[in-house]
This record gives structure tokens, sequence and C-alpha cells, in this order.
């Protein structure tokens, strides 16, 4: 059944009668069902709770009407279950309390069984599948190894990176280090969480917008292609998102079907760069649900006119929905889509 959901079938950029369409963070803090049981509990003890987890996943597709769910989890379960451990501060967002700043704690790391305490994610993403009854396909997604070692490294959120920037440029070989055990646990993991039931994945690299592009090459483009080729999807597409990013024809030589278009660039321009060879997904600036219906609606259909006709285009923001948005604003929103998008497609 999932195989032809419209958003499976626009990865895989086969024709579809209208463009699908989620909301990157879709599940999460602009809800007030969320809120209402974060409430309750902390950010871990959700993720570690597959019946909470699978909860707030299917939220977003009950109120808002999306047409592919996103696993209730977080990029940094991996560091995690690696030993760093981690809080998740409500103003301030996630901190490890002892970052890697050496190559020994890098081999302190615990990267044995990883994915087995991560077990709890399997079992998020089963029970997700049971509610959501095959209504609309599960995305399962991970953090990029740079991406992961950005927090690992900085502690935390960071405003210039220059803590893991030097890390890099002054021990280069404890920095790849890192960086291939990362990529070799998300292998696995990702891996697992496809046999547990997702029926596609995303590769999150929020922080390849930091690096210069031979940098980007370096430290972050050359892993996730080592995890693209590595991958055992059994046809489950791969999406990859990889945000301010100045260009995507090395992008689009990767193994993978789709690539995430932040809002900064045309999503059409993108599309004639890479002379359509990969679906895209995006891009409209998050802000805009902020804006009077009007403007929500122009700017739908901007991107969707951007895009152009035919197959490949899935549409989301250009980055995540944030804590404020208005709920009504995003529901407008996915009508806009579902509605503006039928005279896309042939
Ligand atoms: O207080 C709370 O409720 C916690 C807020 C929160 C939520 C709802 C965090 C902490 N993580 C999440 C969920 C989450 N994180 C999802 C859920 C599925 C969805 O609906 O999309 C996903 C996909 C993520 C991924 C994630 N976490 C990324 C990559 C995507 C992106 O937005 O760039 C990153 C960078 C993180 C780190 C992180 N975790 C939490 C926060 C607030 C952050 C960002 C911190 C920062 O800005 O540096």
């Amino acid at each position: 059944m999932n195989e032809n959901s419209l958003f499976i079938r626009a990865c895989k950029r086969q024709e579809t009668e209208r463009t699908p369409v989620w909301i990157m963070r879709q599940a999460g803090r602009y809800l007030p069902e969320y809120r209402a049981i974060r409430e309750k509990h902390d950010f871990l003890t959700m993720c570690k709770t597959p019946e909470l987890a699978s909860e707030v996943t299917v939220q977003p597709i009950d109120i808002i009407k999306t047409d592919a769910a996103i696993l209730f989890s977080d990029i940094l379960v991996i560091p995690e279950a690696m030993g760093m451990n981690l809080d998740i501060i409500e103003s301030q967002g996630p901190v490890f309390d002892s970052p890697i700043r050496s190559a020994k704690a890098i081999e302190n790391l615990n990267i044995e069984g990883v994915v087995e305490r991560l077990n709890y994610v399997m079992e998020a993403v089963k029970m997700t599948k049971e509610k959501l009854a095959g209504r609309v396909p599960l995305i399962g997604f991970s953090g990029s190894p740079w991406t992961l070692a950005c927090y690992m490294v900085e502690g935390k959120g960071s405003k210039n990176f220059d803590i893991i920037k030097s890390f890099i440029y002054n021990e280069p070989a404890a920095a790849h280090r890192l960086l291939q055990i990362l990529a070799d646990s998300i292998i696995e993991y990702l891996n697992a969480k496809i046999r547990a039931g997702c029926d596609a994945v995303q590769i999150f690299d929020t922080w390849a917008s930091i690096l210069s592009p031979s940098d980007f090459e370096e430290f972050s483009l050359k892993y996730i292609r080592y995890i693209c080729e590595n991958l055992e999807t059994g046809g489950a597409p791969v999406i990859v998102f990889a945000k301010g990013v100045s260009s995507y024809a090395k992008l689009a030589e990767l193994k993978c079907d789709s690539l995430g278009v932040d809002w900064t660039k045309e999503i059409g321009t993108v599309r004639k760069e890479i002379n359509g060879t990969k679906a895209l997904q995006g891009n409209m600036d998050p802000t805009v649900l902020f804006a009077p219906k009007q403007k929500i609606r122009e700017e739908t259909e901007r991107v969707l006119e951007s895009y152009g006709t035919g197959a490949g285009h899935v549409f989301n923001l250009g980055h995540g929905i944030l804590p404020k948005t208005p709920v009504e604003n995003t529901q407008y929103f996915v009508e806009c889509v579902k509605e503006l998008s039928a005279k896309y497609h042939a």
C-alpha cells in the first residue's frame, strides 16, 4: 500500500496526481497536543517510550493531514547510545555535559552494540506502523556524521562552531576517526529502522551550511556518500537534506532518491542544475507560516510554479517548522499544496 503512496512515488520520480506534502519537525512543539504530553514527560523519556513516541508521530497526520509521518525521535539518540549524557534543556536545546575534545574521548565512546541500545526506536517504528495502519508512509531519519559530530564536539548548539572547526583543522585524523565511527553506526541504525518498517529514510545534514565547499566534501559529503552506498534499503527511498550547500552537482551523484532544498534557493533552478536526476523536497521558508493566509497561498503557488510540471517534487518547508507557528496556518498550507498542485501533474 505504501509503495503506491503519493510520497513514495514522488520520491522515486513516478507520476502522481498531485504533489505530496510533509513538514520537517512536524511532530513537535507547535502542536498543543504535543505540548500536553511533553509537559508530563521529559524529552528523552518520550523518545524511549514507544507508546509516547508513536502517539506524537501520528498527531500531525490527524491534525495537519500531511502525506507522510516522520518518527518522533532525535538525531542525538546515537551519541546518547554511545554513552554521552544528553540533556534537552527547555530554553537552550540539547546539551552534552562532557563533549568530545580529544582523540582519547573518541576511543572512550561505547561503539559496540549501539543499535541494540537503540532498540526502543525500532519498537517505536513498529508501534507507529500499527497506529498508522497504512494511511501514510513512515519516514525514519538520522543526522549526518558531520552534524552529529558538531553537537558531540561543541556539546550544544553553537553560533559560529569554532570548537568543532578548530578540532577538524587541528586534529584531522581524530575528526575523521569520529566521522567514520558515526557513519558505520548510522548505516546499521538506518538499516535497522528500514527492517523495523520505515518506508523511507532521511539524512539531516543541518550543519552542512557552516562548511566551505571543499571542507563539505572532506568532512561531510564523503561520509554521506559512504552511508548511501552501504544502506540496505529494500527499495525504501533515501532523502539527503544538506542545508545551505552552494551547489547540488555532487549531491546529485549520491546513491539516493531525493534531495532536500532549503528556501534560499529556487527549487526550479536546482531542478535544472541536476537535470532532474533526483526528486527534490522543499522548500518554502518556514516563517511564511506566520504570514496572512493570502501570502501562504501565494508562496505555495510560487514554489509549485518554480519546480514546474511533472514528477519528482515532494513539498516541504526549507527547514523545520518553528515552535510558535500557528496550527491553523499550517493546516491551511497543507490544504493549499493539495489543492493547487494538481494542475502541475498531467
Ligand atoms: O522540548 C522539546 O520538546 C524538545 C524539542 C525537540 C523536538 C520536538 C528536540 C530537541 N528534538 C525534537 C524532535 C526532532 N528532532 C525530530 C522529530 C521528528 C519531526 O517531527 O521532524 C527530528 C527529525 C529532529 C532532528 C534534529 N534534532 C535535527 C535535524 C533537523 C533540523 O531541524 O535541523 C537537529 C539539528 C536536532 C538537534 C536538536 N534537538 C532538539 C533541538 C531543539 C535541536 C536543535 C538545536 C539547535 O538548533 O542546534
